[in-house]
């Protein structure tokens, strides 16, 4: 089934009742956290005496974005258009502008604590006899952060006369990534198609990219680098160029230097040279030159993002240099022009050897980068993974974020939820995030958090930060589930101040998208800062991670596809035990590149938190956890809990009916149905692969026994055949259904228990390469029809397509014959699993 498609939000279900604004402003979810909706009720009446008139005390392009922001969003809020004035006037104002532009109007103007390049200073204050609400930054980017946090106090309905409130940045880099191809697909992207590229060429219409920009810069973004890491080398075609620069133009209004990714062969594959090693003399020139030409058509071009010798992309592995001859190339080529070099330590190579108990992909980026610290050039800097292996659901924090004394560093995060449910489970990043960014490395002794080696402030370096890769798209929502983009939020917000908390963060940005009804701000404020933990609970518990199909889509259950193989992110599980020893004194010795006491804590089997053990150690299924669990019945449980709290997201979603937009909740409420039927096949995937290669039975026999359950191979069939499903686990029983009738097949049982209410779970297979339709009968009655027209990652039958269909409300009698008829369509061949029957009386 697909989810509705989320139209614009109508005025009048958003708007309480009111249709007054709508011509004023066409609401739409493009909008996402800035929709401004109209201030109603008490809450209006703060504003009564917001003065009339916004005075702009400069004229440069981000002043004039920061002026019609402004404006465009109190008309939104409050129905009232500023008037806009260039110099203050005789009367109460808001005025923007930086502290030299409003000292040379008022010498004595002055704050208390420096604001640094991008900070700012929201203060009422008297100017002239008159009061006056003023945005003050040292640079008109910070005056921009500061009218879009003045709006967002708007939006949340706080009083503004008594403002007086400094922020500044914690780290100067603050960047996304887009992995975006020139063709228009973005990798890893699940908000549909680039908003940049279509076809080999920049889009035409760039309006997409104008509402991105403004997004990215109200949460403090300053960068963004637009193509992805696996770059084209065409990116840098002198055709290509301009096409960037009409890109840029639009990123600049919002105070954001646009860069892209680079692949080092580009020199040979587009620039006509035999060689693209570092030290060649010629390669040098060709960056010089390229670089150049870059900086005439974009003039504050922020610089490139370099993935090389890494999964296959070319590196100067291939000339014997390393990733410092090679980052210091193009940098010196950029510093002229102030460019900066992202060189990504996501290295390791991705054959390697299994069977040696010794090898750990882990080890990788320290084993690489951490010799070659103090031979990068001051503006190159290297952009770290938060965890050894690849935005998993939880993973240690990389050792090399504290290994690097002489290096910059900014560490990437992943907004796209490539392995955390891809945007079709509710999965709040922030949460994981703030941990990382509070760990603590505890370098010589000293508490030294994450955020601190990150912001440059350990180790004294200037240039540091953060860097999400976020992947939105064409989609109306951006990221593809509206509740998603909470993540692309919040990654700002901890980007600008790591000490937000991840509650407060959800709040806020549940107030901004959905308004400040309590009952609506509490409800999904909560939904989203459980859900990290619950998605880690039914798909990588105990640190286990990669527990999804690693050799495809990243996206369902596929617990032995990381196993075996050269990408190294095994979890060696076997009869006898589960888990990773990267310990110093018998595995692979990866907790030695962690300062001596963080090592201290991961070598021990007892200090290691439960959450990260088998990261770190392999153990047999009896070992017993601090939990007092052993670690078998704790991955049942896990999976338990975790299946039972993603399906309550359902009925707390929906006490939010008539509280929020009609369309957007329908939307959801699809979306978190669906959750939760795939939340149980993730649930059945793990806990049976444990059960079968254990041995060891769930103390609460709920693993392998499903009483309510009626397999479809165990059903009467007409036409229909039985299939083994592989992996096994991903289907109950290990076999399904499936008909290559084109007329159809028939699934029949009798119904065997007491006369009542119940609802009937029909679990089938909607691959993306057909689009079959189902038919349920009870006797003779048509109960429900569906089409299986959803797009989910796969063309076969497997742990990715099993989805699920509630068919509520079913008054049903013993004896009663259910039957199901699948018609199939092009490949797809309406593929069935099991039908599951429980009692619901309400
Ligand atoms: O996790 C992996 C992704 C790749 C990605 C790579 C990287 C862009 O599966 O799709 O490539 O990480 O970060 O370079």
């Amino acid at each position: 089934m697909k989810t509705p498609k989320l139209s614009a939000l109508l005025c009048v279900g958003v708007l309480s009742g009111t249709v007054y604004a709508c011509p004023l402003t066409a609401e739409s979810t493009h909008d996402a956290w800035l929709r401004y909706a109209p201030i109603e009720g008490p809450a209006r009446a703060k504003y009564a005496s917001l003065p009339a008139v916004v005075v702009v005390l400069g004229d440069s392009p981000v002043l004039t974005t920061a002026q019609g922001e402004l404006i465009r969003s109190v008309r939104s809020m409050l129905g009232r258009t500023l008037r806009a004035e260039k110099n203050l006037q005789r009367e109460n104002a808001i005025v923007l502008g930086t502290l030299a532009s409003i000292r040379a109007v008022a010498p004595e103007f002055s704050p208390r604590s420096p604001l640094g390049e991008e900070g700012f200073w929201l203060t009422a204050q008297d100017l002239h006899g008159f009061q006056c609400l003023i945005v003050a930054a040292t640079t008109e980017r910070g005056v921009l952060y500061g009218v879009f946090t003045l709006l967002g106090k708007m939006a949340q309905n706080a009083d503004l006369f008594s403002l007086n409130e400094a922020q500044r940045p914690y780290a100067p880099l603050r960047w996304v990534d887009q992995w975006d191809n020139l063709d228009g697909g973005i990798e890893r992207g699940y908000g549909g198609r680039s908003i940049f590229f279509e076809d080999g060429k920049v889009r035409a219409d760039l309006t997409r990219v104008h509402e991105y920009a403004r997004l990215l810069a109200s949460i403090g973004i300053n960068g963004c680098a637009i193509n992805n890491v696996n770059a084209n080398p065409h990116v840098l075609d002198d055709n290509f160029l301009p096409q960037l620069a009409r890109i840029a133009a639009v990123f600049r209004e919002w105070g954001i230097r646009v860069a892209i990714s680079v692949d080092l062969s580009s020199p040979k594959v587009i620039g006509g040279l035999d060689t693209f090693d570092p030290l060649d003399p010629h390669l040098i020139q060709w960056w010089l030159e390229k670089v150049d030409e870059i900086y005439r058509h974009i003039p504050d071009f922020g610089g490139f993002v370099v993935k090389a010798d890494s999964e296959g992309r070319p590196g100067p592995s291939t000339y014997g240099r390393t990733p410092a001859d090679a980052a210091n190339v193009m940098a010196r080529a950029l510093k002229p022009h102030g460019g900066i070099l992202f060189y990504r330590a996501f290295v390791y190579d991705h054959h390697l050897n299994w069977q040696d108990p010794k090898s750990d992909r882990a080890r990788a980026a320290y084993d690489i980068f951490h010799p070659l610290d103090g031979k990068f050039d001051d503006n190159v800097v290297i952009q770290i993974k938060h965890g050894p292996i690849d935005f998993q659901v939880r993973e240690p924090v990389s050792p090399l974020i504290g290994g690097l004394q002489h290096s910059n560093v900014a560490m990437e995060l992943q907004i796209t939820q490539e392995y955390t449910g891809q945007q079709r489970h509710l999965c709040f990043l922030p949460s994981m995030w703030k941990e990382v960014l509070d760990f603590d490395l505890q370098l010589n002794r000293n508490r030294t958090a994450v955020k601190d080696f990150v912001s440059g402030k350990v180790f004294r370096r200037s240039m540091g930060g953060l860097v999400g890769v976020a992947n939105v798209g064409m989609d109306a929502s951006w990221l593809g589930h509206p509740l998603a983009m909470a993540n692309l939020y919040g990654f700002g917000r901890l980007a600008w101040n790591p000490d937000l908390s991840p509650k407060a963060i959800a709040e806020e940005w549940t107030r901004l998208t959905f308004g400040n009804d309590p009952a609506v701000v509490n409800t999904i404020s909560e939904m989203q800062v459980n859900s990290w933990r619950i998605y880690e609970s039914y798909t990588g518990p105990l640190g286990l991670q990669a527990l999804t199909d690693i050799l495809g889509s990243h996206y369902g259950p596929g617990v032995e596809s990381s196993e075996r193989n050269g990408w190294g992110q095994w979890h060696r599980a076997d009869h006898e035990g589960v888990g990773m020893d990267r310990t110093v004194a018998t595995g692979t010795g990866y907790v030695g590149q962690y300062s001596p006491p963080v090592a201290k804590m991961f070598e021990s089997l007892d200090a290691t938190p439960d959450e990260l053990l088998l990261f770190f150690h392999h153990v047999p299924y009896a070992h017993v956890l601090k939990s007092g669990k052993t670690v078998i019945q704790d991955i049942y449980d896990s999976h338990y809990e975790g299946a039972e709290r993603a399906a309550d997201y359902v009925p707390q979603w929906k006490s939010l009916k008539g509280r929020v937009d009609e369309q957007l909740y329908l939307d959801v409420l699809t979306r978190l149905e669906y959750q939760a039927g795939h939340a149980i096949v993730w649930r059945d995937a793990v806990s049976n692969w444990f059960f079968q290669t254990s041995g060891i039975p769930d103390a609460k026999h709920r693993v392998a026994n499903y009483p309510d359950r009626i397999e479809a191979e165990g059903m009467q069939l007409q036409a229909y055949s039985i299939v083994d499903v592989v992996p096994w686990e991903n289907a109950s029983g290990g076999k399904a259904i499936e008909c290559i009738q084109s007329l159809g097949c028939t699934a029949t049982f009798r119904f065997s228990g007491d006369a009542g209410w119940y609802e009937l779970d029909v679990v089938y297979f909607d691959q993306n390469n057909g689009e079959s339709r189902f038919r349920v009968f009870v006797g003779d009655q048509l109960v429900d029809e569906w089409t299986a027209n959803d797009t989910f990652p796969s063309k076969k039958i497997g742990g990715d397509s099993s989805t699920r269909r509630r068919i509520r409300g079913l008054a049903l009698r013993p004896g009663d014959q259910i039957r199901i008829v699948g018609i199939p369509d092009k490949e797809e061949r309406a593929t069935l699993d099991y039908v599951e029957i429980h009692s619901s009386p309400e």
